[in-house]
């Protein structure tokens, strides 16, 4: 039994070591929207909600998150039991559509605190068997096919054991050709179009064939199933979608569309852990391999990342990058690295495994609210 007591918001920026650039906006400063959970027992719990400052990789923005928390979610979870974190789940999604970056946050944080009512960290909790997990970079687009391969070069030498670029058209086909040349053959790569293209361009996106790719990841827009499924009956590159899947129900389309081969699971974007779970087994059950994907989250989000990417069916790099990569200072302790290309997955502790820099957060706060 779990019984949500209090809600505690607040936003806090922190500024990126360097701006991130997608198809869709660059960000230099992460507003990022924290929670503190309370339960009845009297454990809490940090947790992280991943909507970004403008809706340009979804509709929803830390702003709608906010609000989506104070009027619909808050009130509908605080003070009721739940037998798991399951039920809370769902209790989140009859007749309440969307916001699930804003759902995901409570929900997650309640599978946080079960586990820490259970005294087991959070990957035990969820199912999760590995001890590591592989780590890949996503660099964002640059000015020039040259800054480019620098960049890739430098994170393979540091063991990224995946180098994920963003294209966009016009910084597509030279910058890839760029990064394969500086690498070698025997690195992974794989790409990701932020839904930058349109089917008139598929012949351009066919050409990425000629690169030894491990992945073209979503080239078309947000929703979008039929188009990619056309995409990848002509092209070898396996499809892998983000934006598209928002729900085990998508990727079960995905798989019997044949739309991508691959699945991205943040599990933001698809409400929390349960559908993240519920893709994974999915996934796992047709053959179909999965990944965790970042927001560059801070290193609250990424303890929850790297726990659900502990789970046997995540059998590629995640988007687990350590927190110096984002950051002059984290906001937890340890911080996140990395080592040969690995993160070590916290499984002693209970819950999250990582300590919350309270000072840090008190300095960086710029509004906070208490829900009770
Ligand atoms: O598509 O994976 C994406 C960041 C913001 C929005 C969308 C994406 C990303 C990333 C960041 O690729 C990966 C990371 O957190 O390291
Ligand atoms: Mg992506």
């Amino acid at each position: 039994m779990i019984e949500l007591r209090t809600i505690h918001l607040r936003e806090i920026r922190l500024d990126l070591r360097e701006p991130f650039r997608i198809s869709s906006g660059v960000v230099s400063e992460r507003r990022i929207l924290l929670l503190e959970l309370s339960s009845r027992e009297g454990h809490s719990v940090w947790s992280e909600c991943v909507a970004m400052e403008r809706p340009n990789y979804t509709s929803e923005t830390i702003d709608t998150a906010w609000l989506a928390l104070e009027r619909w979610i808050a009130p509908r979870v605080l003070g009721r039991p739940f037998d798991h974190p399951r039920d809370l789940a769902y209790a989140l999604e009859v007749d309440f559509r969307g916001h699930r970056m804003a759902k995901a946050a409570v929900e997650m944080g309640t599978w946080a605190l079960a586990a820490v009512q259970e005294g087991v960290s959070l990957s035990t909790y969820l199912g999760g068997e590995r001890h590591r997990v592989e780590t890949g970079i996503s660099i964002g687009i640059q000015h020039s096919p040259d800054t480019l391969a620098r960049k890739a070069r430098e994170a393979a030498a540091r063991g990224y054991r995946k180098i994920k670029l963003k294209i966009e058209p016009g910084a597509d086909l030279d910058y890839v050709r760029a990064v394969r040349q500086a690498l070698g053959p025997n690195v992974h790569m794989a790409v990701d179009a932020n839904a930058a293209y349109t089917p008139e361009q598929a012949d351009d996106l066919a050409r990425l064939d000629d690169f030894d790719l491990l992945m073209l990841e979503q080239p078309f827009e947000g929703g979008d199933l039929v188009r990619h499924a056309r995409l990848q009956a002509r092209i070898a590159t396996p499809i892998c979608l983000d934006e598209s899947i928002t729900s085990s129900a998508r990727a079960q389309d995905m798989v019997d569309l044949d739309a991508g081969r691959i699945v991205n699971i943040k599990p933001g974007r698809v409400g929390g852990f349960s559908q993240s779970v519920a893709i994974h087994d999915l996934c796992r059950s047709r053959g179909v391999p999965v990944w965790c994907g970042g927001m560059l989250e801070s290193g609250v989000g990424r303890a929850y990342n790297v726990a659900l990417a502990s789970l046997p069916g995540f059998t590629l790099p995640g988007d687990l990058s350590p927190s110096a990569r984002y950051w002059a200072r984290d906001i937890v302790e340890p911080e996140w690295t990395m080592e040969d290309g690995l993160v070590q997955v916290p499984r002693t502790d209970p819950g999250l495994g990582v300590a919350v820099n309270v000072d840090a957060i008190a300095d960086r706060t710029v509004r906070e609210r208490r829900l009770a």
